[in-house]
């Protein structure tokens, strides 16, 4: 039988913002408060994973290691059909900044910018579908864990339209939607996207 998630506190191991924000609203129904390893100034551990699973249970390992508490992490990205899934696992390291560019830190109009080089070269009428996929791994002080996986299918868009949201949202359009995922209520993306797909297989496990 699937371990149940106590209500209470739980560790959100995650460094991103958006993703907090996202997670935050998905368990408020629950009775659980999130605390996020950013906000316990937890390090982030090398995420040199192979796949989004292995890279969720890094971070979330990381977390218990640091708390001894029950910790959830998301490890996520987006993988464009024409591209072979990239930049699938490598999603966030395609935003990473070289110092030569202005010091460390992610410039997702850069990682957007490389995306759509990559299918230019391809020619105009490139297949422009894409996939944004979300694992989350919850992982238990004596080691016991679970795996849930979502993701939602779209296209990709240029130029980027709309300000909500984060990351590459300015670039996704769902299937069956006009709307990019940063021109959408937060709220409403939120419901339908890739995290929140995963989320309900870990509500129907743990809850
Ligand atoms: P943590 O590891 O600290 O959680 P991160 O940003 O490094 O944060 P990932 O390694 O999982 O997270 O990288 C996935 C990237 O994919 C992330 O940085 C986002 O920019 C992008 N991404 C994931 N979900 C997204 C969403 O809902 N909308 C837009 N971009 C998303």
């Amino acid at each position: 039988m699937p371990r149940k998630l106590t209500p209470g506190e739980l560790i959100i191991a995650t460094h991103n913002d958006g993703k907090l924000h996202e997670i935050t609203a998905l368990l408020g129904p629950y009775g659980v408060t999130p605390v996020s390893a950013g906000q316990l100034g937890l390090s982030e551990p090398a995420e040199i994973g192979t796949t989004f699973a292995e890279n969720a249970l890094i971070k979330a390992r990381a977390a218990v290691a640091a708390t001894g508490r029950v910790a959830l992490a998301d490890d996520s990205g987006l993988g464009v059909a024409a591209l072979d899934g990239a930049p699938g696992v490598y999603t966030a390291d395609w935003a990473e900044k070289r110092s030569f560019e202005g010091g460390p830190g992610r410039d997702w109009y850069m990682a957007m910018g490389k995306v759509e080089g990559k299918l230019a070269e391809l020619g105009a009428d490139v297949d422009r579908s894409a996939r944004f996929f979300s694992t989350l791994a919850l992982v238990w002080p004596d080691g016991h864990h679970g795996l849930f996986e979502g993701s939602v299918s779209g296209s990709l868009v240029w130029p980027p339209r709309g300000q909500k949201g984060f990351g590459y949202d300015p670039v996704f359009m769902i299937d069956g939607d006009t709307r990019t995922f940063a021109e959408m209520d937060p709220a409403q993306k939120q419901k339908i996207d890739h995290r929140a797909d995963a989320f309900a297989k870990l509500v129907a496990a743990v809850f």
